[in-house]
């Protein structure tokens, strides 16, 4: 009798449960980005997601997010409990197959698509993989039954551990140190992505706690208002110039968008985009088709009820978005991520989709309310003229500067290093500063460009204003790359531009105004890393011939501990830059092996946006509500 192998048929999932989730911690840049700080906060967004699934299908109203004393987290919610019953091929409990098997999951109940975030749902599996301890209970069917898994592999039964008379599941996990290098948690983060999730779903109730200090810090997000109130809280630092945010949603077969707008005194925009509730921070189609739209309509109801003329110039797309808050949020079954960190939506019908949605409901929304139709399009077409104005004025920088190519402002001390990698320049508060920064420097690579006072506020001034400033304007010449929409990192003279002011609260308000700049009209020139911010010594110490330097009021303590309080030490308190001399200056703040750069980098949008609003806006109480809950950090701004 011929033996006859039989070939055993192995299906996706099951070839999955052989493989087990090794994949995941092999290479877990694959699964969640990066095993960075940001990859870290990834873990909760995939366990929150799911319980906003299980919200959005109408089963949960509550969802609790607990950063424990240990750095670990507990996500809760009410919902129905995932499903405990054998899986009918795998034989195992639908909850330990979501836990084990990678991308399992899939749809949920209710008729709804899986539209929530998180790295398009790779779920409660990554999470355990990457994890040290992991745990699920499930309150269902009157019995409370809890799982327990480690670093992608199950290591206790699914067991009923009580009785209850609710339902929900609980989640904890404590992200493997063996992954992430730090696993502290940014209470920030968490609470600016959970309150964006609340924003994004209205209506969901989620709770923020950290337990880490005591008494905990809670967090309580909730919004019926959804995405209006988000726009509202936007603006919560700016003057909106008209009441009524705009809201409206369409939906298609299987796509829906709703989008909320209101414009404000600000000269900058500031446009959210999500998909599946996924921030879009790279854009895509229903941003396009948003930004088309408005541009039109404004031109449309302008130039019918002549507040532009027949020979005046459209409206650009800049000038109609100057001062525009706006959130657009589009869910789709099929959503296709594209761009570099996958967050640009390529999917093309959604374009045209939101452009006619847009075009209808806001063309309305201006026939409805004349008055306010006309704020916005007076506002867009002072916005034409500054650009025009900006546009002469930039001219004549650049036409002085083309006749003279080399025109470098008189007060630039610049290197002979031609190449820009190897170039810095050191943006100095001060003459007597800038002139012992010029003495101390090294020549080769280091240019000075010195700074006198204040910079113009660019929050609150238009770009017109803001290009006859000569302190700008020396900047713009000094670096080389432009502004806005004509900014060119290749002409980048300098690869690090080191902002160096005093470490008094003058200082740290001329670094704001040159960073709200940098920000506002070179915001590259942040992203890509090349804003530095230079660490000036606070103290000198001598005992005897030593001579040491501090550079934060704790590593003082810790030096005069060190040198003991017998010794005689004659002890400094630099007030200022100016009262160091040129080889002090060079070997505390510029020598490149002992110095102290702080690099900018722009931690969120949104945030940045809120900040520089909020210190260099208008309002008053925002600001000093701020200033007093950030005070404590000051000495590291990390934007
Ligand atoms: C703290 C994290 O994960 N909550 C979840 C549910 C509820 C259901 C479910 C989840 C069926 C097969 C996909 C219950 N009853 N919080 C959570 N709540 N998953 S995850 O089902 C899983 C789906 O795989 C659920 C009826 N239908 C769905």
């Amino acid at each position: 009798m011929p033996d006859t192998k039989v070939k055993r048929e192995y299906n996706a999932e099951q070839i999955q449960v052989l493989e087990g989730l090794e994949p995941v911690r092999k290479r877990p840049g694959m699964y969640i980005g990066t095993t960075g700080i940001d990859g870290l906060h990834h873990l909760v967004y995939e366990i929150v997601d799911n319980s906003v699934d299980e919200a959005l299908a109408g089963f949960c109203k509550n969802i609790t997010v607990t950063i424990t004393a240990e750095n670990g987290i507990i996500v809760e919610d009410d919902g129905r409990g995932m499903p405990v019953d054998k899986h009918p091929k795998l034989g195992i409990p639908a909850v330990e197959v979501i836990h084990t098997v990678l991308h399992a999951g899939g749809k949920f109940g209710g008729g709804g698509y899986k539209v929530s975030g998180g790295l398009h749902g790779v779920g409660a599996s990554v999470v355990n993989a990457l994890s040290s301890e992991m745990y699920v209970q499930v309150r269902r069917n009157g019995k409370v039954y809890q799982q327990t898994y480690s670093r992608g592999k199950t290591t206790s039964p699914l067991e009923v551990i009580g009785n209850c008379d609710t339902t929900g599941t609980r989640t904890f996990f404590q992200p493997d140190e063996e992954i992430f290098d730090d696993t502290v948690f940014h209470l920030s983060t968490l609470e600016r992505s959970l309150r964006e999730t609340a924003f994004l779903n209205k209506g969901i109730h989620i709770i923020l706690r950290d337990e880490r200090v005591e008494p905990a810090k809670e967090y309580d997000f909730k919004y019926d208002g959804g995405i209006r109130q988000f726009v509202e809280y936007q603006n919560r630092s700016k003057e909106a110039i008209h009441p009524d945010v705009v809201y409206f949603e369409a939906s298609k077969e299987d796509y829906e968008c709703e989008i909320a707008l209101q414009y404000t005194d600000s000269y900058s925009e500031l446009i959210l985009s999500y998909a599946n509730n996924i921030s879009t921070t790279e854009g895509g189609t229903h941003l396009v088709g948003f930004k088309t739209a408005m541009t039109r309509v404004v031109n449309d109801y302008a130039r019918k009820n002549k507040l532009l003329k027949e020979n005046e110039d459209s409206l650009s797309g800049e000038d109609v978005r100057e001062g525009l808050t706006a959130i657009i949020s589009v869910k789709l079954t099929e959503p296709q991520f594209e761009g570099q960190t996958k967050t640009k939506l390529g999917n093309s019908e959604i374009r045209g989709f939101v452009d006619a949605a847009t075009m209808e409901n806001v063309m309305r929304f201006f026939e409805e309310n004349p008055q306010q139709a006309r704020i916005i399009i007076e506002k867009s077409m002072r916005a034409a003229r500054a650009r025009e104005a900006a546009r002469k004025a930039r001219d004549l920088t650049r036409r002085k500067s083309a006749l003279d190519s080399m025109t470098l402002p008189g007060k630039l001390a610049d290197c002979s290093e031609r190449d820009p990698s190897l170039c810095e320049i050191f943006i100095v508060e001060g003459d007597s500063a800038g002139g012992s920064a010029k003495s101390g420097r090294d020549r080769k690579r280091q240019a000075i460009l010195p700074l006198r006072g204040k910079i113009l506020n660019v929050e609150k001034a238009r770009l017109d204003k803001i290009l006859n400033s000569d302190e700008i304007k020396n900047m713009i010449t000094a670096f080389g790359c432009g502004i806005g929409s004509e900014f060119n990192e290749e002409k980048l003279r300098y690869h690090k531009i080191v902002i160096m002011t005093d470490a008094d609260v003058d200082g740290a308000h001329i670094c704001t105004l040159m960073l709200t700049f940098f920000y506002r009209y070179m915001r590259p020139l942040i992203e890509k890393g090349y804003v530095y911010i230079a660490q000036p010594p606070l103290y000198k110490v001598e005992k005897g011939r030593n001579k040491y330097y501090t550079y934060s009021e704790q590593e003082q303590i810790e030096l005069l501990k060190t040198l003991g309080s017998d010794s005689k030490l004659d002890i400094q308190r630099y007030k200022g830059l100016g009262e160091m001399d040129a080889h002090q200056l060079w070997e505390t703040t510029m020598d490149y092996n002992t110095r102290t750069l702080i690099k900018v980098d722009i931690e969120d949008v949104a945030l940045a946006d809120e900040t520089f609003s909020m210190l260099m806006g208008e309002k008053v109480p925002p600001r000093r509500k701020f200033i007093e809950e950030n005070a404590k950090y000051v000495q590291n701004l990390d934007i």
